[in-house]
């Protein structure tokens, strides 16, 4: 190209810049890539290390002050947005005896995935539930939600769960609201247990309206889902990339238990070694029982009990683990199929 030519693209360029417009020759590759070229990167958070932080912000702040208080796990590659993948969010978030985490909504969906202690509970639009390791907990699209925990004489303990939320795409599509309840705590409007009597059985009242796309039962517990990966494991062959897994579902229309994000729980068992496989879905996994190794693209980590990692969008995963492990993750996946952009590769 002539020094004439090369000049007069620049003073172009330049000129165009100023009118808020670009040349799209420059930018197409990176615009529409031949493959995900995910911001997000592999990464893991050892509980063994997050755990000192979490009982230090215990020191420095209550939760009723913080209003939630949380460390957010930060995906590397995405600096400053609060994101564990493009697309959600996560938290780690402790109660202490006696603590209370005011009533609130909002236009963004949450699950919780307790790591850690029992007894504290969240009540959702009126009805509570308690909180056990390991079990998987609903917060409804703007659905009321507080958290409490017992104080220590009536048995309460420390608690610390895993916040999953959807902020990342009510951020992208500039959708969500918010309000405060008028009383630090909403008032009880069913007895605990409803909601599981009513939808947790393969039943469900005659004339019951659906309303909302998000399941009912809003707490699954992990001895129902341990219990079933349990059978399952004598019963049926495992899969040679993912042993044995499960999505969480709604009972009401089949479909996914929320509406933006999906939920698994999946067991390998011991001396599993699995093949690698990928998917669109960057997915956060939060481990439950076991150790292995997990190799996530060029990455390896191995990982113990209450260990969160996340897998990028299109990179490579798989699993070799010396005990018998159980993991839970959770993904946009339900977002992605709505639009018909899921992509597998096994
Ligand atoms: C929220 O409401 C909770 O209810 C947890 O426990 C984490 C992160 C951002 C915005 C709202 C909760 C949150 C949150």
């Amino acid at each position: 190209m002539t020094d004439k030519k090369q000049n007069q693209r620049a003073d172009f360029y330049r000129r165009l810049d100023e009118q808020h417009m670009f040349p799209l020759w420059q930018q197409m590759h990176s615009l529409v890539p031949a493959q995900p070229a995910d911001a997000c990167v592999p990464a893991i958070w050892r509980y063994s290390q997050v755990r000192d932080y979490l009982a230090e912000a215990g020191e420095i702040i209550s939760s009723e002050e913080a209003v939630r208080r949380v460390l957010i796990l930060e995906n590397p590659g995405l600096s400053g947005q609060s994101s564990i993948t493009s697309s959600l969010y996560a938290g780690l978030q402790m109660l202490l005896p006696g603590e209370t985490a005011p009533s609130h909504r909002h236009s963004q969906s949450a699950l919780r995935f307790v790591m850690e202690g029992s007894g504290a509970f969240t009540v959702v639009d009126g009805e509570r539930t308690t909180m056990h390791p390991g079990d998987f907990i609903i917060t409804p699209s703007w659905a009321w939600h507080d958290h409490g925990n017992p104080e220590a004489e009536q048995g309460g303990e420390k608690v610390v769960w895993l916040d999953g939320l959807d902020i990342p795409i009510v951020r992208f599509f500039n959708a969500g609201f918010a309000e405060v309840h008028e009383e630090l705590v909403q008032p009880i409007q069913r007895a605990e247990g409803t909601s599981p009597a009513r939808f947790g059985h393969n039943l469900m009242p005659v004339r019951h309206e659906v309303n909302g796309r998000t399941s009912p039962i809003f707490n699954y517990p992990y001895a129902r889902s341990r219990e079933t990966l349990d059978i399952l494991l004598r019963q049926q062959a495992l899969d040679p990339y993912e042993g044995i897994k499960l999505s969480y579902r709604n009972p009401l229309t089949g479909g996914w238990a929320m509406p933006t994000i999906a939920t698994f729980i999946q067991l390998l068992p011991a001396g599993f070694n699995g093949l690698p496989s990928r998917s669109t879905d960057a997915t956060v996994y939060s481990v439950v029982e076991g150790e292995g190794v997990v190799r996530i693209g060029e990455r390896q980590f191995s990982f113990s009990p209450r260990d969160i990692f996340v897998v990028p969008s299109w990179a490579a995963v798989s699993f070799s683990v010396s005990s018998e492990t159980v993991l839970f993750s959770f993904s946009d996946r339900p977002v992605q199929e709505a639009l018909g952009l899921l992509r597998e590769a096994r």
